[in-house]
């Protein structure tokens, strides 16, 4: 607004980004790249995102970053301090994916692809552009109430892709994408934002991401360093990454092992503006009609943004990160899933993804799903429980032999007892005569007997509680033994009365002449 009063003055247009940059060759051939930035709070990460498509020549449109709204919870909060919630006002609440595009589509995508090329037509007017770029914008990890609750979900998202490709649950378009050979799904690397050193919360950050993907380093706003400061940082963040066991990812090296005495580790960048004086100093060069154009754009501070942008988005560093990125989905998978069969280790609680204990972040935060990282930490206790796995396979297979051989044993005994019994039973029914033809019982047989009688009286004893039958039985079988005995005595003394009656009627006649001659 002008004070209608006082003098007129030069009104610069707003800045904004231009709405469409020519192709370049360079654009139109560079395949899928999907860039996660992370770090701490306010560190740059939204202004870094749009630094990008404004310092890379070959990105021609970005998708408009939708800010995302904070809690009721914490904005309460933050209505304290002022300053801090106009900040907070702009500052990412949740992971945000931004699609950007170096190319259109070719014409025979649009062919085969009508449904889809429609679509986006009446978006982006008759080119159809391909979004083959994907910036994805993260909290800090200083937001939360704690960090480790910014990092977990940030890391599980990086991981959450690798597992997509491992299930094979892609969707339709990144299928083919990815069969079509125009790059992979994952991430392909993260600028990790660092504010001049190292903390222990980043090296938490680090170790987490860097078993998943591809890792550059940003020493991040340094257009407020001086030259000797900038070089201090570079070399203390080095050792600290060399410390922590963290290897970057380098475009001037051949082997990662060596990037930490790349110079470009980490890559000095700043998002911010060309300062006022410089503005003012340009201005003075520059020809008026070009500053009122409105596809003029404050230029960056000088940096060394210019070089990661070129390196990474250069047909060759694409390619690079995405071939790395491949590798390292390949080393986790490898490490997530062992090439044994799983079925067999899971009745033995093998540390898997649903029995993984839980994590505790450096806050003291439980995690509870678990990562690649802890799979890595874990990777050591696996090997040794493989070893007890081998160990137990080998006893089950002895163990299972064993009782093989006793079930054999047991029915080899159990046929030979049952043959004996049969060859009794028929030669007790005489369908099957001895050889020898002796009537002798065999002890066999005897003992076969016994438990026979002991059935049958157990049978009546079953059916004869009180004993009133038997007792009947034995009285009838006694009773026939005493009349055959009273029959035998009777008869011997029929005969002997027959033999003796003469005799004894003779002698008392005998005796009584005998009497009567006296
Ligand atoms: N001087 C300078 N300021 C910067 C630079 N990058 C970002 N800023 C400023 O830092 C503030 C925060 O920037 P953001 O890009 O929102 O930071 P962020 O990391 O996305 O913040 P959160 O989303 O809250 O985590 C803004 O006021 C930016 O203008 C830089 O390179 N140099
Ligand atoms: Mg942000």
């Amino acid at each position: 607004m002008m004070d209608s009063g006082s003098a007129p003055q030069l009104v610069m247009p707003s800045i904004k980004m231009p709405s469409r940059r020519p192709f370049t060759e360079n654009g139109k051939s560079i395949g899928r790249l999907k860039i996660l930035i992370a770090g701490d709070s306010g560190v740059g990460k939204t202004s870094l995102c749009k630094a990008i498509v404004q310092a890379c020549e070959h990105i021609v449109h970005i998708d408009p970053i939708v800010p995302q709204a904070r809690s009721s919870r914490r904005s309460s909060k933050r209505t304290e301090k002022s300053a801090a919630s106009r900040r907070d006002s702009n500052s990412t609440s949740a992971i945000t994916e931004i699609f950007a595009s170096t190319k259109p589509y070719p014409e025979w995508w649009t062919q085969l692809n009508e449904v889809q090329a429609n679509q986006r037509r009446k978006s982006l007017g008759d080119t159809v552009l391909e979004r083959n770029i994907c910036f994805v914008d993260t909290p800090g990890y200083g937001a939360g109430s704690s960090a480790i609750e910014t990092i977990v979900p940030c890391v599980e998202y990086v991981e959450s892709h690798l597992n997509n490709v491992s299930s094979g649950s892609l969707s339709e378009s990144d299928m083919l994408n990815m069969l079509g050979g125009d790059g992979g799904f994952q991430v392909d690397v993260v600028f990790y934002l660092i504010n001049h050193n190292i903390k222990p919360v980043d090296v938490e950050y680090l170790r987490r991401l860097a078993p998943l993907t591809n890792i550059i380093p940003l020493l991040a706003q340094a257009d407020k360093l001086s030259p000797e400061e900038l070089a201090a940082c570079k070399v203390q963040i080095r050792c600290q990454l060399q410390d922590a066991g963290i290897r970057p990812f380098s475009f001037s090296s051949s082997r990662q092992g060596s990037s930490v005495s790349d110079p470009t580790v980490p890559y000095a960048i700043s998002s911010a503006d060309v300062s006022d004086r410089d503005v003012n100093l340009e201005l003075s060069q520059m020809d008026a009609s070009l500053l009122m154009s409105p596809d003029y754009v404050q230029p960056l501070a000088p940096s060394e943004l210019p070089l990661l942008v070129a390196q990474a988005f250069s047909l060759n560093g694409s390619s690079w990160l995405r071939h790395s990125a491949a590798k390292k989905y390949i080393q986790w998978r490898d490490a997530v899933n062992p090439s044994q069969p799983k079925h067999l280790y899971q009745p033995l609680s093998l540390p898997g993804p649903g029995t993984m204990p839980a994590l505790t972040g450096t806050s003291g935060a439980l995690i509870g799903r678990p990562t690649a990282l802890a799979l890595a930490r874990t990777h050591n206790r696996q090997e040794d429980t493989q070893f007890h796995l081998v160990d137990w396979a080998a006893d089950l297979q002895r163990s299972l032999a064993s009782e093989r051989a006793r079930y054999e044993g047991i029915a080899r005994g159990e046929r030979a007892r049952w043959l004996t019994a049969r060859l009794n039973e028929c030669v007790k029914d005489g369908t099957l005569v001895p050889v020898n033809g002796s009537k002798e019982v065999s002890p066999e047989r005897k003992r076969e007997r016994i438990p026979k009688q002991r059935h049958s009286r157990q049978t009546m004893h079953h059916q004869d509680p009180l004993g009133l039958l038997q007792v009947a039985a034995d009285l009838k079988a006694k009773g026939w033994v005493a009349l055959e005995y009273i029959g035998c005595f009777g008869l011997i003394g029929g005969l002997a009365y027959f033999l003796v009656r003469d005799r004894w009627l003779e002698q008392p006649v005998r005796l009584a002449d005998d009497w009567t001659r006296l």
